[in-house]
């Protein structure tokens, strides 16, 4: 990963979405943010998709890593190691978040200096967009998450955030799975500049990979489980460079 001025690097995984792939990359606001002085790289991470995915991803234009081993969490870790940008923003392929919000989330990130922001789903959701079962889920895993690590967030499961690569340079993710996103959250609140900020949820296209009692069980496992691990979350910064260490005047009297 190197880190290019002004680009933003859009990652958008997928597993067979052939459904829902051409709306979500046509709604990202793409002039706008042109004209905000930003190019865009646009990179599907997919895992090994068995319907035309990958195929309209790059007729869209985006730029397309197959990703065979299975997982939320890994097609991230993937992503994030290809990603050029100097911004990440990041959310899936099944027209759920709000995409034309992201010239304010960026806008938000440079003006408060922020590092990591998280979009808020439960601030707006369309209806049938979200379960009763699963909205009694996502609240309980906020719930334990803010309990167990004393952090703000409301959604921890969302899936759309905009950071700077400098943050994503410096943390070890460890979760393959869905729980890489209450990780992520975890380690931008506990060590980094985070904000939640308010979004919208809208109706899924195409058919949902979330097993809703697995992945709540397991993120809710999950949660206890990496108390042992945060130890390991942050590396340390990269170290001054030269020119920015005070020079030492050794003086010689003259005689
Ligand atoms: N590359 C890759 N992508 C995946 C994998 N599992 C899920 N995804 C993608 O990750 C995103 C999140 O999965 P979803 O099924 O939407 O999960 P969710 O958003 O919690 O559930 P919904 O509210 O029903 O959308 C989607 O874009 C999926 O296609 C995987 O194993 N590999
Ligand atoms: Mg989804």
């Amino acid at each position: 990963m190197h880190n290019t001025e002004n680009l933003i690097s859009i990652l958008i995984p997928a597993l067979n979405e052939e459904a829902g792939i051409e709306r979500t990359i046509s709604s990202i606001p793409k002039y706008k943010l042109h004209e905000l002085g930003y190019s865009l790289e646009i990179i599907v991470i997919d895992g090994n998709s068995t319907d035309l995915t990958r195929e309209i991803a790059l007729q869209k234009g985006a730029q397309v890593i197959v990703e065979k081993r299975r997982g939320y969490g890994r097609a991230y870790k993937t992503g994030f190691d290809a990603a050029n940008g100097e911004i990440i923003v990041t959310f899936d392929a099944d027209g759920t978040y709000p995409v034309e919000l992201i010239p304010k989330y960026i806008q938000w990130l440079n003006e408060k200096n922020t590092d990591f922001i998280t979009v808020n789903r439960f601030s707006e959701i369309e209806k049938g967009a979200m379960s009763l079962l699963h909205r009694f889920g996502n609240k309980i895993l906020s719930s334990v998450m803010r309990l167990l690590y004393s952090i703000d967030v409301r959604d921890s499961q969302s899936g759309m955030w905009i950071m700077r690569s400098s943050f994503v340079k410096r943390i070890n993710l460890k979760s393959d799975d869905m729980s890489l996103s209450e990780e992520i959250k975890i380690i931008a609140f506990k060590f980094f500049k985070s904000l939640e900020l308010e979004g919208r949820y809208f109706k899924r296209t195409g058919t949902a990979k979330l097993d809703t009692i697995k992945h709540g069980w397991y993120n809710l496992v999950y949660l206890f489980h990496y108390k042992k691990q945060i130890k390991f979350a942050v590396t340390a910064p990269p170290p001054p460079e030269i020119f920015e260490i005070e020079p030492k005047i050794v003086r010689k009297e003259v005689r």
